[in-house]
């Protein structure tokens, strides 16, 4: 593991992932397995308690989320893959670096005042406080590079600017990590209302793609997507935000650059350019589905995986809040 770049990330299972959630962070993550990388992936269940969760449900989402990443091709050989809540370093760390945070740079954070104004009636604590378990995920791992969606960024840069401020008053304790944030696909647009991002808790089925969603229902939710009225295909954020996230879909899944993408659909409707691109999205996603459900039916397996992966992941943990614990003046 030595010379090799650290990379972290984590989902949350409240709910089957999307088509954002693949691009944005998945897919990137089985990419970024290579010879000079060590990746560990979470299954970030702590964070799913931050809005109120069925029990029953989440045990079943949590699961079925290791599955689905190692079906996406995270290949436990060469990284690990954990549940979040099977390493009780990431609380013990995250209540030093509560201390360490200011309620004015939580205050700021734009996904608590979404989540907030989404979940009246649940503004807890923890939905405040996610951010600072989010830098204890990353942190814990002295980690380099972090792959996450667009959406992740103003939490990213708290996590940066909590180790700078501790390594500055405690000493070196710390790596302080960078992004990988997709240029297109760093945030992939609800198909209904293509101004708002895509997420897996859309009370309207039909603004996301799951990843197991069937073919049939891919085609579908992508015939209905919402586009405008002037006809004319061209990659224009501002003025077009359904037809360029349709380009930005097809050109990620197809791996062309957008200027051939456009070209691709000259002289084309707005039909064609649905049924590609859902064509281009089914194609991929269905092998992915069907090791799924392989994998998942394979509950000894996944156990396996899981517990290596805690274990694996608590030997590297413990030596960072060992550290940080032994700086803020507790005993070793
Ligand atoms: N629409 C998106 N486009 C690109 N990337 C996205 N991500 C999420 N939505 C998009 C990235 O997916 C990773 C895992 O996200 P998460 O589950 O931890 O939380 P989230 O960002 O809150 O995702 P959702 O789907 O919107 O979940 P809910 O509905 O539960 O809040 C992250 O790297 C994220 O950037």
């Amino acid at each position: 593991m030595e010379n090799k770049k650290i990379v972290l990330s984590g989902i949350q299972p409240t709910g089957t992932p999307t088509l954002g959630n693949y691009v944005g962070a998945v897919r990137n993550w089985a990419l970024l397995q290579k010879e000079d990388t060590f990746c560990c992936y979470c299954v970030a269940d702590l964070h799913a308690i931050t809005v109120r969760q069925n029990p029953t449900e989440l045990r079943k989402f949590r699961y079925n989320m290791a599955a689905l990443l190692l079906a996406a091709g995270i290949d436990p050989e060469r990284s690990i893959v954990f549940m979040q809540s099977h390493v009780p370093e990431h609380t013990q760390l995250s209540w030093v670096l509560n201390c360490n945070t200011y309620m004015g740079e939580l205050s700021r954070m734009t996904q608590f005042k979404d989540k907030s104004a989404k979940h009246e009636d649940n503004i807890n604590a923890g939905l405040f406080t996610y951010p600072v378990l989010m830098a204890a995920d990353i942190l814990l791992y002295q980690t380099d590079l972090v792959p996450v969606g667009h959406d992740q960024k103003q939490h990213l840069e708290l996590a940066r600017d909590i180790a700078i401020r501790f390594n500055n008053a405690f000493g070196e304790t710390f790596k302080v990590p960078e992004g990988f944030i997709p240029g297109t696909g760093g945030r992939i647009m609800s198909l209904q209302e293509p101004e708002k991002k895509m997420s897996k808790s859309d009370p309207n089925p039909n603004g996301f793609v799951a990843i197991m969603d069937d073919p049939a229902v891919i085609r579908n939710k992508f015939k209905r997507a919402v586009t405008d009225c002037d006809g004319e295909i061209r990659y224009d954020l501002q003025n077009k935000p359904g037809v360029s996230n349709l380009l930005a879909i097809y050109s990620i899944f197809t791996g062309k650059s957008m200027d051939e993408t456009v070209n691709d659909f000259k002289g084309s409707g707005y039909g064609a350019l649905k049924t590609t691109v859902a064509d281009a999205v089914v194609e991929e996603l269905m092998p992915i589905q069907q090791r799924f459900r392989e994998i998942s039916a394979d509950k000894e397996y996944v156990a396996k995986v899981l517990s290596d992966g805690a274990e694996a992941a608590r030997r590297m943990a413990r030596k960072t809040v060992s550290k940080a614990y032994h700086k803020t003046g507790f005993d070793k």
